[in-house]
């Protein structure tokens, strides 16, 4: 049988359920999913004085063939988006400036410094989203930073950030879709804090001076990102998510939701509904902590599918930015990337797939027997015959057939370097 023959029975077996399989397609490929550029050199950058990855996050593993400077990078990312179905965005971090060998430092970074990418996003039909990298700097080493207690280091940050909103702006005018500009910061204690309140209120107030200055909504979006905990943040997080949920709210700004940054038994699915309810847009880092906030690649599991059912059956496709964040170094940074999006998009194919409205009156009319039938029994519905002909329709590898790809550019570019 052809991928498409198997796609024909496939799509009468939905259709038996009102689901239009056809439509389901169309509606996907105008999905965007922000991929992360740092899984490609391990949150390294290509800051001329380079420093090591600080602020409590770590990557572990040596495969080879990392890239070594921009255009590895976008040579790397272009390799992956061949083998992912759909047209994506990609995001970056101010590390990944080309300041031309000069040192240019973060508080003085423009939009000059991102042309290259810009241009080659536009070559590629990409839209960019942006973060300032408040972490692997001098100004970061004692862990934190826009709450910090000396006003000069707290300045460099907040004029960081202030930078980095005009490089969103910048970006959302060039490719004509807005730029999210999401900021995390890794600022916390080791240890059981004296004085919570204190380090709260300066960065609140270091916030309110970033966003004191405009920038035009149509291109530049704000977010931030709480988190439980970091390495050497064991105790006390400042950000974290009440922080930036009331920030959020009250300053009118996204939350950045990172699917790693929760309780292990407290999952982002649940609180999608929530946040839909009270603000226009969320923002997510989907990402896969094993035990911890380890950042592996996303799979197809459970909580994931969770997270696109939730996304797709309360209508909100347009609502949730969805970008990506993990980073493994001992596999191959180009499959890592592959895997991972692809599971990405897989998941919102699966959610597209179940007849949402159907369950949901199941749930109203307390028929919580046929709710349980039906949602397991749809786990294993032809949805990969869905999946091959979407690969295939979009020109991209079906199956693991796009493992053969990985192989000859390892042989051909990774392992050259
Ligand atoms: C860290 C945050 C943050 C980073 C990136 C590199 O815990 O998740 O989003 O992973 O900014
Ligand atoms: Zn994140």
């Amino acid at each position: 049988m052809t991928i498409k023959e198997n796609f024909e029975l496939a799509k009468q077996t939905y259709a038996k359920w009102g689901v239009d399989v056809e439509e389901v397609v169309e509606k996907l490929k105008s999905v965007p999913i922000s991929i992360h550029c740092w899984q490609g050199d391990d949150v390294a950058g290509f800051e001329v004085n380079q420093n090591e990855l600080s602020g409590g996050i770590d990557v572990t593993g040596n495969y080879p063939g990392k890239a070594t400077n921009a255009e590895e990078l976008r040579s790397d990312l272009e390799k992956a988006l061949s083998l992912i179905p759909g047209k994506h965005r990609i995001n970056l971090h101010a590390i990944y400036a080309e300041t031309n060998g000069e040192v240019v430092e973060r508080d003085q970074l423009e939009p000059k410094h991102f042309e290259n990418w810009v241009k080659w996003a536009k070559e590629n039909g990409l839209g960019l989203d942006y973060n300032p990298t408040l972490f692997s700097h001098p100004k970061a080493d004692d862990g934190l930073t826009l709450s910090h207690p000396n006003e000069e280091i707290r300045e460099f940050w907040i004029n960081h950030c202030i930078g980095s909103r005009k490089i969103g702006e910048y970006f959302g005018r060039e490719l004509g879709t807005p730029a999210l500009t999401n900021i995390w910061i890794p600022d916390g204690y080791k240890d059981i804090p004296s004085d919570r309140l204190t380090p709260r209120k300066r960065l609140k107030e270091s916030l309110d001076k970033i966003f004191a200055v405009e920038t035009d909504e149509k291109y530049n979006l704000d977010a931030v990102e709480s988190k439980i905990f970091g390495i050497g943040s064991e105790s006390y997080v400042v950000g974290s998510h009440e922080f930036y949920l009331n920030y959020a709210m009250k300053n009118d700004k996204l939350c950045l939701l990172d699917t790693g940054h929760y309780h292990p038994t407290e999952t982002v699915s649940n609180k999608i509904s929530s946040m839909l309810l009270f603000s226009e847009k969320l923002a997510l880092h989907v990402s896969r902590p094993v035990r911890w906030d380890s950042d592996h690649v996303v799979i197809l599991d459970d909580e994931l599918k969770e997270i696109a059912l939730e996304i797709v059956r309360n209508d909100a496709l347009d609502r949730v930015i969805i970008g990506l964040d993990f980073f493994d170094a001992s596999i191959n940074r180009v499959a890592a990337w592959t895997i991972g999006t692809r599971n990405m998009i897989k998941a919102l194919l699966y959610a597209m797939l179940v007849p949402n409205e159907y369950l949901k009156q199941l749930q109203e009319e307390g028929n919580f027997t046929e709710r349980l039938a039906l949602m397991e029994e749809f786990k294993t519905y032809p949805f990969g015959a869905v999946w091959d002909y979407y690969c295939e329709k979009m020109g991209v590898p079906v199956r693991e057939a796009w493992l053969e790809e990985i192989r000859s550019y390892e042989a051909e570019v990774l392992s050259k370097r």
